[in-house]
């Protein structure tokens, strides 16, 4: 049986992948990122049991990451450029833990600015063409969207810049002669740790049929259409203070007065589904216990 490389097997587990992040503005892309990439430095025991930095971009990733998650320094906002190949490409590499046989691979991504969602709602796409280019150029896709301000506004202008993107790569991925159906696509939503959310994170599909509607729509008739790989997951970069839920979250304000969310406790920082998304994307396993690790 010929396998596509999203359904490898366990044994086979080596060598890369290249996904493509897209998420709107303030969604929480830099914070999970930086969460991945520093998470195994601080905590041995997650499904992760190291994470290598494979280039300098990565490494000086890492070092700003280590604020963010170790002082509660707030995350900036990622500026946004019209050239996406002068964007750093974060490579690295996840060794994962002696219960998945510490099997490794290496993934690479860029962290992209949410003012490109912004675009993609405008369906403004001209402007956006080299960006469509590298998206229909990866093996998958990582679309982060913040499940906590669940206004029906909101879900409109999700679905709105989610129907512009899958009319956008549907036509790349055909005039490049790449089958729609070998590109997995994983739905992740932040800040899962924050009430509203944290019930609901094993039952996800409840959670968007409830609260994002026009959104939950719109990927069931991506899904159907491409009969592509889709998959729902929950994140937190911040995670919950130790076993009674709270969120590991203060507010504070920005010094042009917008109230932006901080690690509170730097020492209780467990952040949970990172791994789960990026496992799924490369492997097309779905693991129960990756949902719910920290790492
Ligand atoms: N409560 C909570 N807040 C978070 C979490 N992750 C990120 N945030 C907050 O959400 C805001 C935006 O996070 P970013 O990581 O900068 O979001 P982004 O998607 O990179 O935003 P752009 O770069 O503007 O596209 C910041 O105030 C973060 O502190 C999380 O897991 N929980
Ligand atoms: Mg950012």
């Amino acid at each position: 049986m010929m396998l596509s490389p999203f359904q490898r097997q366990k044994e086979e587990l080596s060598g890369s992948t290249e996904f493509r992040m897209i998420g709107p503005r303030s969604s929480g892309k830099t914070a999970y990122l930086a969460a991945l990439a520093y998470w195994s430095q601080v905590r041995k025991n997650s499904s992760i049991e190291s994470i290598t930095p494979l280039n300098d971009a990565t490494q000086n990733f890492i070092d700003k990451a280590e604020n963010i998650l170790k002082r509660g320094d707030r995350v900036a906002g990622t500026d946004y450029t019209d050239n996406p190949e002068s964007i750093p490409e974060y490579e690295i590499k996840i060794t994962m833990n002696a219960e998945f046989n510490h099997q490794e691979f290496e993934i690479t991504c860029k962290d992209f600015a949410g003012e490109l969602f912004t675009k993609l709602q405008n369906k403004n796409i001209t402007a956006i063409e080299t960006y469509l280019e590298e998206y229909a150029q990866a093996s998958g896709l990582f679309i982060m969207l913040e499940g906590t301000l669940s206004t029906q506004d909101q879900d409109i202008r999700y679905a709105q810049g989610l129907a512009n993107l899958e009319s956008a790569l549907k036509s790349r991925l055909r005039s490049k002669k790449k089958s729609l159906s070998n590109y997995p696509i994983a739905i992740v939503w932040s800040k899962a740790e924050m009430s509203g959310m944290w019930n609901y994170r094993r039952r996800i599909p409840k959670f968007m049929n409830k609260k994002y509607l026009q959104t939950e729509q719109l990927l069931l008739r991506w899904k159907r259409e491409w009969r592509c790989p889709m998959n729902y997951f929950f994140c937190s970069a911040f995670g919950v203070k130790g076993d009674d839920a709270t969120p590991n979250v203060r507010p504070e304000k920005r010094p042009d007065g917008v109230t932006v969310g901080v690690i509170d406790d730097t020492e209780l920082w467990q952040p949970f589904g990172l791994i789960a998304p990026i496992y799924w994307l490369y492997t097309g396993q779905d693991i129960a216990e990756l949902r719910d690790l920290e790492g």
